[in-house]
C-alpha cells in the first residue's frame, strides 16, 4: 500500500437514535483535523438498485421479503470497488448502517434466520469498528413519532433492537456500544475518540473481510 488505508466506520442502530447526526458530525471533524473522511449510507438510494428499495420503503411498490433482502444486499456489493479505492487512497469512510442493518431488520420478520440474512453479505469488506448507538424505548419516544416508511412501527423495531442484540454478541467483529441518549455533544466526543484510535489500529492492516 503507497498510503496508510483509511478506516471502515459503521454507525448502527435503531430508528431515531442519532445515526445520520453523529455521522456528520464525525466526518466534519475528522475532516477538521485534516484527516480525509467521507461519509456513505446505505441503502444508498441512488443507484439504479437502491430506486428499487427507495419504492419499496416507501410502499409504492411491494417486493417478496428474500428478494428485497438480496436487493439490500446487492446494493452494498455495487459500491464496494468505491469503498476499496476509497478506503486505500487513505479516506476513511464512515458509514450510516451496513450489513448489521441487513440482517437485523430481515431477521425481524418472520420465517427468517439470522444465518441465511448473514450469507449474502458474506466477505464485504469488514468494518474496523461498530459502533451502536444505544437508546432505550422509552428515550426513543420522546423522540417524536415514527416516520412513515416500512418498519417504523415500535413493535418491529423491538425485534429489530433483540437481532441487533444478538449480533453484538459476536465478537469477530469490533462492536463498540454507545448510550445515545447522552446530549448529541457528549455522543460525538465518545465516537469521535473511538474512531481515531480504531483508525490508528487500522493503518497497518489490510482490509478485513466480514463474516468468513
Ligand atoms: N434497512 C436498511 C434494511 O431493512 N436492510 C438494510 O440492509 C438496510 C441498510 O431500511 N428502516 C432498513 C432500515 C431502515 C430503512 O434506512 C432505511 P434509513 O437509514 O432510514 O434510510
Amino acid at each position: 500500500m503507497a498510503c496508510k488505508r483509511g478506516a471502515l466506520i459503521v454507525l448502527e442502530g435503531v430508528d431515531r437514535a442519532g445515526k445520520t447526526t453523529q455521522c456528520n458530525r464525525l466526518v466534519e471533524a475528522l475532516q477538521l483535523s485534516g484527516r480525509p473522511a467521507a461519509m456513505m449510507k446505505f441503502p444508498d438510494r441512488t443507484t439504479t438498485i437502491g430506486k428499487l428499495i427507495n419504492s419499496y420503503l416507501e410502499s409504492k411498490s411491494d417486493l417478496e421479503d428474500h428478494t428485497v433482502h438480496l436487493l439490500f444486499s446487492a446494493n452494498r456489493w455495487e459500491l464496494v470497488p468505491l469503498m476499496k479505492k476509497k478506503l486505500e487512497e487513505g479516506t476513511t469512510l464512515i458509514i450510516d448502517r451496513y450489513a448489521f442493518s441487513g440482517v437485523a431488520f430481515t431477521s425481524a420478520k418472520p420465517g427468517f434466520s439470522m444465518n441465511w440474512c448473514m450469507n449474502p453479505d458474506m466477505g464485504l469488506p469488514k468494518p474496523d469498528l461498530v459502533l451502536f448507538l444505544q437508546l432505550n424505548p422509552a428515550t426513543a419516544a420522546q423522540r417524536g413519532q415514527f416516520g412513515t416508511e416500512r418498519y417504523e412501527t415500535s413493535s418491529f423495531q423491538q425485534i429489530v433492537q433483540r437481532r441487533f442484540e444478538e449480533l453484538i454478541a459476536d465478537t469477530s467483529v469490533n462492536w463498540q456500544v454507545i448510550d445515545a441518549s447522552q446530549s448529541i455533544d457528549e455522543v460525538h466526543e465518545n465516537i469521535k475518540r473511538l474512531s481515531v484510535k480504531a483508525m490508528n489500529a487500522a493503518e497497518d492492516w489490510p482490509i478485513g473481510e466480514l463474516w468468513t
